[in-house]
């Protein structure tokens, strides 16, 4: 099946790749099936990653995401970052790479205009619409930073569970899934929506590949599937 793979990249005009978890798996970020670690081993991701959960417990929130960013500055894109970006290199405006991940490896490893669709972790934003007196660079330091004046709070700018994505972003990857001839489902459990909801967007015709060592929930939307891991079956895959 690789190789039928191989022939419809190849082949391929336009080819959408949609990213999650997985493929920072093998750069040593944990995914969020995997589980917790620390203090937050008894939180599921997904109840830490919302508004609710940082207005109840901010310091335990914003320590979370410290400690994600802590281990995330501790690591490097893997092959499967590297061969989507030499990929694009060689290919220039042949492939569209839409990611879950709000690490930045996709970016560190080279890849031009990756539409993240739920944010940076290492970007701040204030928790409440800012007055004239929020600054950022003015912000008290604590768990997490506030405004002096009226005591807003930062909060790491990503997509929380119950939130809008950023609509322009949104829009520029249903537009790549819609437009491609081929996508890359890599590394994603396909149960987050509007995200998993793309590999079942693409046009009649279209192919579409999981690459998962296990099941996902977007098995059966797909034309063939990999199982097996991205940093072992992109480069070969992404040769040409
Ligand atoms: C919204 C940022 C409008 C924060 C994240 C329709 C149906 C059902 C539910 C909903 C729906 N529409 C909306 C919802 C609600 C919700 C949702 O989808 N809930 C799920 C849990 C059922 N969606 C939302 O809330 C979205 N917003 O819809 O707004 C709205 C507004 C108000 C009310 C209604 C609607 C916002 C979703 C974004 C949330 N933010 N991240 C942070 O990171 O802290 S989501 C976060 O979790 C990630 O970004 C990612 O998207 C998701 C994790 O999924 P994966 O990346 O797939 O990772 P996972 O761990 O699950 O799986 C890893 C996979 O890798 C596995 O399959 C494993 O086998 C594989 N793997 C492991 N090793 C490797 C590998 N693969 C390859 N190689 C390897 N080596």
């Amino acid at each position: 099946m690789t190789e039928t793979v191989g022939e419809w990249v190849a082949a391929a005009r336009r080819i959408a790749v949609l990213t999650g978890a997985g493929i920072s798996a093998e750069s040593g970020v944990p995914t969020f099936r995997d589980a917790q670690t620390g203090l937050w081993a008894k939180f599921r991701p997904e109840d830490l990653a919302t508004e609710d959960a940082f207005r109840a417990r901010p310091s335990v929130v914003w320590d979370w995401y410290l400690s994600r960013r802590e281990m995330i500055g501790r690591v490097a894109p893997n092959a499967g970052h590297l061969a989507l970006a030499a990929f694009q290199a060689r290919h220039p405006g042949r492939l569209t790479l839409i990611t879950q991940n709000v690490d930045g490896l996709h970016q560190r490893a080279g890849s031009e205009g990756v539409l993240a669709l739920h944010g940076n972790i290492f970007e701040d934003k204030w928790l409440d619409p800012p007055r004239a007196c929020c600054r950022l660079e003015a912000a008290v330091p604590g768990s997490p930073p506030h405004c002096p004046q009226c005591g807003n709070r930062l909060r790491p700018a990503v997509v929380w569970f119950g939130e809008m994505l950023a609509q322009d972003v949104l829009a520029a990857a249903e537009r790549a899934s819609q437009a491609c001839d081929l996508m890359l489902v890599i590394g994603t459990s396909g149960v987050v929506y509007p995200a998993a909801g793309l590999a079942r967007s693409v046009p009649r015709g279209a192919k579409v590949v999981v690459i998962n060592p296990e099941p996902t929930e977007l098995d059966d939307a797909a034309h063939a599937v990999l199982r097996g891991k991205a940093a072992e079956l992109l480069p070969d895959l992404l040769r040409i």
